[in-house]
C-alpha cells in the first residue's frame, strides 16, 4: 500500500518543482529566523534570492552535529518556543546532547512520513503492530507510534526491554508486526527459542527494522527465524526521526528517501563536493517543509549511494543503498548513539586511570555488548584487590549514566592497550555483521 500516493508516485518534473518552491521557501525562513545561518550565509556571500534551481543548494552551507551543539539547546530553532510542541534529543557528547524541536505541523507531517515507512514495509489497517524501540527522548519508539496509529493499525506500545514478556506480549496480544532494531529481532528469535514458544502459535508477519546497519544475510536470518518480511528504515533526530527513508517490500532494494520533504546530496566527505549519482559518498540532507528545526545540508556522516530505478512499488522517489559505514567514530551499540570522546570525557575526571582506552564491542548471541578497557596509572595497579573493583565500580556506573547503556569494565595493566602513531585507535569491533 502506498499511504500518500499523490506525493509518493508524483512524476519527477513535478516533485522536483515541489521540492525547488520549498527549498526557496526554507531558506528564506532559516535566514530570516536563525541567526547562525544568516551569518554563515553572509561570510558566503550567498542569499536567498540566489537559489534559483535545485542544483544551486550546493551554494548554501553545511550544517554539522558539531553547529547544534554549539548551539544547544534551541539555538538553531526557527519559530518561537511557544509554537514548539515536542523537543527530542539524540546522544551526543557529554552534558551536550543534540536538541531537536517540531511544530503542530512538523508532527503531523512525521506521523505521515512513518506511515509511509509502515505502508511501505506492508502494514495494513487490522495488523497489530509491537513498538519495541524505546519511548522517550529517542525518536524510535513515539515516532513510529504514530504512523501506525495515523495507519489505523493496532498499535502496542511496549517499548524497549524484558524480551521474556515481549515474546508473551507477542503470542497473547496476536502481535502480527514487530518494529524495533535489526539486532533485537534476532535477539527476540532467539528469546522465543529459548522459550520453547511454538512460532504456529504467534501471528508475526511483518518486521519494520532500523536505526542500526545490517545486511542482506541478516534480513534473510531474520525472515527465516521469524517467519515474517523484514524492511529496512532509516532516519536520525537532526532531521525528523525515523521516516526519512524506507524500503518497500515489493522489491527490498533500496530505501525511498521521502524527497517532497527532504533533499538529498551524495559528497565526498574529505572535499564536501557533490558526487553524481551512484556515487558512494556521504549523505547530506536539505529539510524542505520543517517549521521547527528546518537545517540546510546537514551532514549526516552516514556513507550510502543514491540510484534512481523504475521500482514495482510504483514510488517514484530516488532510493538510497543500506548504509553500512560512518566517515566518523560513532558507534551504534544496541541502537544507541556512542562517541568514544563520551568515554574519554568521564575517565578523565577519574583519578588513578591512565587516558588510554578500547571500547571493544562484541556481539553475544545477536545482543550486542560494550566493554571498556581502561590502563590504570603506573601506581594504581599494584593495590589491592578491594581498590582496584571500587575503581571498577565507579567507572562502570558513570561511563553507564553517561552512555544510557549498560557497559562492562576491565582494568589492565599500565602500557598494555596498543600505541599506534597516528589515530589512537579507541574502538575494536568484533561484531561481525553476517
Ligand atoms: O536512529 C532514528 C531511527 C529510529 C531510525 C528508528 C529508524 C528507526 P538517531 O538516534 O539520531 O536516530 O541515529 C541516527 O543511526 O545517522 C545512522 O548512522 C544510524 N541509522 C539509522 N537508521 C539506520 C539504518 C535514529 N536503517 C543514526 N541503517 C544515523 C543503518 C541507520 N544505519
Amino acid at each position: 500500500m502506498i499511504w500518500q500516493p499523490e506525493f509518493e508516485t508524483l512524476p519527477r518534473d513535478e516533485l522536483e518543482a515541489l521540492q525547488l518552491f520549498n527549498l526557496k521557501r526554507t531558506v528564506r525562513r532559516v535566514y530570516q529566523n536563525v541567526p547562525f545561518y544568516r551569518k554563515k550565509m553572509d561570510d558566503m556571500g550567498v542569499k536567498p534570492e540566489d537559489i534559483r534551481t535545485l542544483e544551486d543548494v550546493r551554494h548554501l552551507p553545511f550544517t554539522t552535529k558539531d553547529d547544534l551543539r554549539e548551539n544547544y539547546p534551541y539555538g538553531l530553532f526557527a519559530i518561537p518556543m511557544d509554537e514548539v510542541v515536542r523537543v527530542h534529543s539524540s546522544s551526543g557528547t557529554t552534558g551536550k546532547p543534540t536538541v531537536v524541536g517540531y511544530s503542530k505541523k512538523d508532527l503531523e507531517t512525521w506521523s505521515n512520513l512513518t506511515a509511509r515507512v509502515l505502508a511501505a514495509g506492508g502494514l495494513k489497517k487490522n495488523d497489530v503492530v509491537q513498538i519495541s524501540f524505546g519511548y522517550g527522548l529517542f525518536t524510535g519508539g513515539f515516532g513510529l507510534h504514530y504512523g501506525a496509529e495515523r495507519l489505523g493499525a493496532t498499535v502496542i506500545p511496549v517499548s524497549s526491554g524484558n524480551t521474556h514478556r515481549q515474546v508473551l506480549v507477542m503470542r497473547d496480544y496476536g502481535t502480527t508486526a514487530l518494529i524495533c532494531t535489526p539486532s533485537y529481532a534476532l535477539h527476540v528469535a532467539e528469546v522465543i527459542e529459548e522459550m520453547g514458544v511454538n512460532p504456529r502459535d504467534l501471528k508475526l508477519r511483518l518486521g519494520m527494522f532500523g536505526a542500526e546497519p545490517w545486511t542482506e544475510a541478516m534480513r534473510k536470518e531474520i525472515e527465516d527465524r521469524l517467519g515474517i518480511d523484514a524492511t529496512d528504515n532509516y532516519g536520525l533526530s537532526e532531521i525528523i526521526g525515523p521516516g526519512v527513508s524506507g524500503e518497500c517490500i515489493e522489491a527490498k532494494h533500496g530505501l525511498h528517501i521521502f524527497e517532497d520533504h527532504f533533499l538529498p546530496e551524495i559528497i565526498d566527505p574529505a572535499t564536501g563536493e557533490p558526487l553524481p549519482m551512484g556515487e558512494m559518498g556521504e549523505l547530506v540532507i536539505t529539510t524542505l517543509t520543517k517549521e521547527a528545526l528546518p537545517l540546510l545540508r546537514y551532514r549526516t556522516r552516514d556513507i550510502t549511494k543514491l540510484f534512481l530505478e523504475e521500482c514495482p512499488c510504483r514510488r517514484t522517489f530516488v532510493k538510497m543503498e543500506k548504509p553500512q559505514g560512518r566517515t566518523d567514530d560513532m558507534l551504534i551499540v544496541r541502537g544507541v548513539n556512542i562517541f568514544p570522546s563520551q568515554v574519554e570525557e568521564v575517565l578523565l575526571s577519574i583519578k588513578d586511570t591512565a587516558p588510554h582506552f578500547q571500547l571493544v564491542v562484541d556481539r553475544k548471541g545477536y545482543l550486542d555488548t560494550l566493554e571498556v578497557w581502561v590502563e590504570t596509572s603506573e601506581d594504581f595497579f599494584f593495590d589491592s584487590m578491594r581498590k582496584q573493583k571500587e575503581l571498577v565500580d565507579t567507572i562502570t556506573q558513570k561511563i553507564s549514566e553517561v552512555l544510557g547503556i549498560s557497559v562492562k569494565v576491565k582494568l589492565v595493566e599500565p602500557h598494555t592497550i596498543e600505541r599506534t602513531t597516528g589515530k589512537a585507535k579507541r574502538v575494536v569491533d568484533r561484531r561481525e555483521l553476517k
